[in-house]
């Protein structure tokens, strides 16, 4: 029977085709599943109720393909997407997997590495308008080092910087309804990536020509390997208007990129995730970049695929819960009373203002002493998340 947590395509649940598509390798073991062609790959996250695919170029149309074949994947793939309703909100490229990109694509201290790596990022683009997308991701997995005596930082930001602008001004000319996505990560595959958290994305965009065509695609394991609040980067993301997507999973904190299941290891920040992201009515694209265990068959991806949307919708009704219980709407309305103690209101500052504050006298010990009910706050959304509210 189907009840309250069912995928609808207003919730816009997306993947790529890498994550229900992942035959199970892992640097230790080889693939456990069949490697499912793109079409059937769609025809999959139709059944159970995806909104979009996204894909890198060579997870559709392979490296070496011929044009004829790379034209036939093209067309199939198109009436794939015709036959389902399934869409492709975002394309982005693999600039990480070949050997020609071991030491980095823009960053690479090979110039004809990085002219390649433009070239496929061009035609990549192409392709990704050509199939509707509208959001194009960089997540930079390549750009980096093992040793910082082959690269200087400096050099390797300006290529980066270099460029992302030319591919701006290519999105430009070719006048495409397009907006990039920049995608952070500490470490894994290079020793060191540059560029890693979504807040050095934040201030590098603003160094680039067109910073208003340019915002990130931030990622809950990237975040959580440097041990860091998820919500808060998405937070100040939203802040500064460049939450143009969002890759959904899961992770234990220090550890190597699991690309778990949405909302199956961190719940407590899952949930504040959620909350966020359902209180500021953010209208992207809610991506899972993930995958199934290594133990799983095809219906097993098939349980990850359900499993990720379904769990984001229960985190959604968990928040609704929390902004509608009374006692915790109460101790917040408590938290934010105005003092009331003729405590100077400092807004904007103003003459007036610093002088009515520089002469008032603070109970520092009272301010001190005043208990916050924290404890009883957590408790209670706790309580909610278990459903015990
Ligand atoms: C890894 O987290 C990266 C690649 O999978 C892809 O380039 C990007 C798009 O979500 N995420
Ligand atoms: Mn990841
Ligand atoms: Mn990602």
């Amino acid at each position: 029977m189907a009840d309250a947590y069912q995928p609808k395509p207003e919730h816009r649940f997306t993947f790529g085709l890498w994550t229900v598509g992942n035959p199970g390798r892992d640097p230790f073991g080889e693939p456990v599943r069949p490697v499912l062609s793109p079409v059937e790959l769609v025809h999959l996250l139709a059944e159970v109720g995806a909104y979009g695919v996204n894909f890198h170029d060579n997870d559709l149309v392979p490296i070496d393909a011929a044009a004829a074949d790379r034209d036939r994947i093209v067309r199939d793939f198109k009436a794939a997407l015709a036959d389902t309703g399934i869409t492709v909100p975002m394309a982005t490229t693999n600039l990480f997997g070949d050997p020609a990109f071991k030491d980095g694509a823009f960053t690479s201290n090979d110039a004809r590495v990085r002219a390649y790596a433009l070239q496929k990022t061009m035609r990549a683009i192409d392709l990704g308008v050509e199939l509707g997308a509208k959001v194009y991701v960089f997540w930079g997995g390549r750009e980096g080092v093992e040793t910082d005596a082959s690269k200087d930082p400096l050099e390797a930001l300006k290529r980066y910087r270099d460029g992302l602008n030319f591919l701006t001004h290519y999105v430009k000319d070719r006048k495409y309804d397009l907006v990039f996505a920049l995608e952070a990560k500490p470490n894994e595959p290079r020793h060191d990536i540059y560029l890693p958290t979504t807040g050095s994305f934040l201030a590098f965009i603003e160094t680039l020509d067109h910073p208003e065509m340019v915002g990130v695609n931030p990622e809950v394991a990237h975040e959580h390997m440097s041990g860091l609040n998820f919500m808060h980067a998405i937070a100040q993301a939203w802040d500064a208007k460049k939450l143009f997507h969002i890759d959904l999973n899961d992770q234990a904190f220090g550890r190597y990129d699991q690309d778990l299941r949405f909302g199956s290891h961190s719940i407590k920040s899952c949930f504040f995730l959620v909350k966020f992201l359902e209180d500021v009515g953010y209208a992207g694209m809610r991506h899972f970049d993930s995958h199934a265990y290594r133990t799983e068959d095809v219906e097993g991806v098939k349980d990850f695929a359900r499993g990720s949307m379904r769990s984001y919708l229960l985190y959604k009704e968990k928040a609704r819960r929390w902004n509608e219980d009374k006692e915790i709407q109460g101790l917040l309305k408590e938290l934010a009373a105005a003092p009331g103690d003729g405590t100077p209101d400092v807004g904007r500052y103003s003459a007036a203002t610093a002088e009515k504050l520089a002469g008032h006298a603070f109970d520092r010990k009272a301010l001190g002493a005043r208990g916050l009910k924290y404890e009883r706050l957590d408790q209670l959304t706790l309580e909610v998340i278990l459903g015990v509210r």
